[in-house]
């Protein structure tokens, strides 16, 4: 079954940010899906199992950004 959740990234402010975000995020083994809302900052991950926190933390890093939460 699929799960999905929501974090929020600051620091993206153009849609090269969003696709370096995307592109980094889909790299997580089991992420089906990376959704980026630009105006929020909100990104909807959704994958085959729950995904680590750490590990969408460290990718939003190595895109550059910083989760918020
Ligand atoms: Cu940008």
């Amino acid at each position: 079954m699929s799960s999905t959740a929501t974090y929020t990234v600051s620091g993206m402010t153009c849609g090269h940010c969003v696709s370096s975000v995307t592109e980094e995020v889909t790299t997580i083994p089991g992420v089906t899906d990376v959704q980026v809302d630009l105006a929020s900052g909100a990104v909807t991950i959704t994958s085959d199992s729950p995904v680590d926190d750490d590990a969408v933390k460290a990718a939003v890093d190595e895109a550059g950004y910083e989760l918020v939460r």
